[in-house]
């Protein structure tokens, strides 16, 4: 095949007038329609000199616009590189300068303080809004609405996907085409996904979740997503009856649930619910299942390497378990220090390895090695058990990382900016209980002797550079932190003394 993804996911729907996407105000996108615009926009891309391998940064609102430009990606063979629409400019900088971008497409609100870094990065900027209105389609609308599909094959790369670490720097996970591929194949099938299918979208498109499962899943099928731009309670409620499918974080599902209209009828007719990206609270599963008779489908996954693991369709869907691992995945359990498989129902680190797999960091040699065996295992950081029937459970995490409403949040990323703040000596950020978001954040301050800390002045200082859902929802200073005979933070004091702050 001359281009796998393009001709597997897209190519195939060229010219068809079958609805894909239906949008708010009962408007219908077809497949041709789509496709038409996915062209226009490889076009324009080609012709701004933009080569195969090039990386396409966009920081731009969800609209069928926004998911053209993913499809003109594949079909001119630039790499997508989406970024999630609540990072401040500091952020995009990095993310634009790292990846070395030729483009990057903003919102027209956001041209002033993107027009620096564009220029800063030597990369075009256009617009892109969300009504899709913006220099972007302006331009777009006078080249034809047929594109030349570049050749790639299965090893090229697709797409970027930034994810932080535990030292604080994000790190570029490069998905081939292949990659995502293969994981659309096997999870459309393990799930039954037809033409018949109509998904609930409300996921951002910025992320694996909302962009690679849920969106890759219906394109394999030809089926239809309800494109909503966010999560809404109402709307949700609303279109909930059209709808066949649904693909959400645990807050989705806490929210539906905290609402008295979500009923077993407006359920009724549904096929499937799928949760991800953050765990799912047996509680919840089981509150799901006594309200409306079905049970959720967990699943995990990562931005490296897509799914790993689903509980079953037809089988036991097993309440805070991630199911079993995918046709073609591997899952081991190792000793963190060692590497060495464990004797099953041992606990230890997560290793993966499949065709699912990603291929490695852009331009961060040492950190791929430090995660990707030669031998293709990736090391996942989360720590795992597998129980005698084989089905996975995620105990906790060899990484730091707090999950906020299904957004991964690095600590390290956070404290290197509060210990820049005046006054202070050092910090530990933790995550906390929240009941809406799973967790939330919270910075905790050591001042230097004989200060005074100005929470207040920290907490606007800190929200220039950082994302509003990083941004630690309480400071709190304490006198020291809790160290181990290493000197290391003990962070699980710190969450076990801070653990009902939020409800104080
Ligand atoms: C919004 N806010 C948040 C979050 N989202 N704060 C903490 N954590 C969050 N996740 C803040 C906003 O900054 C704002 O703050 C206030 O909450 C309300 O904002 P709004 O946009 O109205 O929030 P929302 O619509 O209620 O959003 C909550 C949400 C959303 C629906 C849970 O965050 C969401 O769609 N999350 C899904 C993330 C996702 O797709 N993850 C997949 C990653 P203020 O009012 O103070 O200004 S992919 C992945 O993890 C792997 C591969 C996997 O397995 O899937
Ligand atoms: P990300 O790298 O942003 O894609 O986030 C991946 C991380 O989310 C994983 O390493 C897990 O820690 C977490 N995760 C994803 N799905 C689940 C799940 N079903 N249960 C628990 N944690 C999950």
């Amino acid at each position: 095949m001359a281009n796998p993804l393009f001709d597997t996911l897209f190519g195939q729907h060229i010219g068809s007038d079958a609805v894909f996407l239906q949008l708010p105000g009962n408007q219908n996108l077809t497949y041709a329609s789509f496709l038409d615009m996915a062209a226009r926009y490889a076009g324009l891309l080609t012709d701004f000199g933009l080569v195969p391998g090039d990386r396409v940064a966009v920081q731009i609102e969800k609209s069928p616009q926004a998911l053209a430009v993913y499809a003109a990606c594949a079909q001119a063979g630039l790499v997508f590189l989406p970024l999630n629409t609540a990072y401040t400019a500091d952020e995009v900088s990095y993310f634009v300068e790292n990846s070395g971008a030729g483009i990057l497409l903003g919102d027209d609100t956001k041209k002033h303080a993107l027009a620096p870094i564009a220029e800063r990065c030597n990369a075009r900027l256009e617009t892109l809004n969300a009504d899709g209105s913006g220099s972007f389609p302006d331009k777009a609308a006078a080249f034809p609405r047929t594109f030349d599909t570049v050749s790639r094959d299965e090893s090229d790369l697709a797409a970027f996907l930034y994810t932080s670490g535990t030292t604080g720097r994000s790190k570029g996970a490069m998905l081939s085409q292949g990659n995502l591929l293969s994981n659309a194949r096997v999870l459309l099938s393990e799930w039954r996904f037809t033409s018949d299918d109509v998904l609930l979208h409300a996921l951002p498109i910025f992320h694996t979740h909302g962009l690679f499962v849920a969106t890759n899943i219906i394109l394999l099928s030809g089926g239809q997503m309800i494109f909503l731009p966010k999560f809404d309670l109402d709307q949700m409620i609303a279109e909930l009856p059209r709808a066949t499918s649904l693909m959400g974080v645990p807050t989705f599902y806490t929210r539906l649930l905290s609402d008295a209209r979500f009923t077993k009828d407006l359920a009724q007719h549904m096929r499937l619910f799928v949760s991800g990206s953050a765990p799912l609270l047996a509680e919840t599963h089981v509150q799901f299942e006594d309200r409306t008779g079905h049970r959720i489908l967990e699943r995990y996954g990562m931005t490296e390497t897509n799914m790993n693991t689903s509980n079953p369709y037809d089988g036991e869907r097993r309440a805070g378990t991630v199911g079993f691992p995918l046709p073609g995945v591997e899952l081991k359990i190792t000793d963190s220090k060692t590497g060495k498989t464990l004797a099953q129902g041992e606990i230890g680190e997560i290793e993966v390895r499949g065709p699912n797999v990603f291929q490695g960091y852009w331009q961060m040699p040492e950190k791929t090695a430090e995660e990707l065996r030669e031998d293709g295992f990736f090391i996942t950081g989360d720590l795992g058990q597998i129980d005698p029937d084989g089905y996975v459970t995620i105990v906790g995490r060899n990484k730091d990382l707090i999950i906020s409403g299904g957004y991964n949040i690095y600590p390290k990323e956070i404290e290197l900016i509060l210990d820049e703040q005046d006054g202070v000596l050092e910090s530990a950020v933790i995550g906390v209980p929240h009941p809406d978001f799973g967790e939330s954040v919270i910075g905790i301050l050591v001042a230097k002797p004989g200060e005074n800390l100005d929470l207040d002045g920290i907490g606007e200082n800190i929200g220039k550079s950082l994302a509003r859902f990083k941004q630690p929802q309480k400071l709190v200073v304490v006198p020291e932190l809790p160290r181990n005979t290493m000197g290391k933070v003990q962070k699980k004091a710190l969450r076990e003394e801070f653990a009902a702050i939020l409800s104080r």
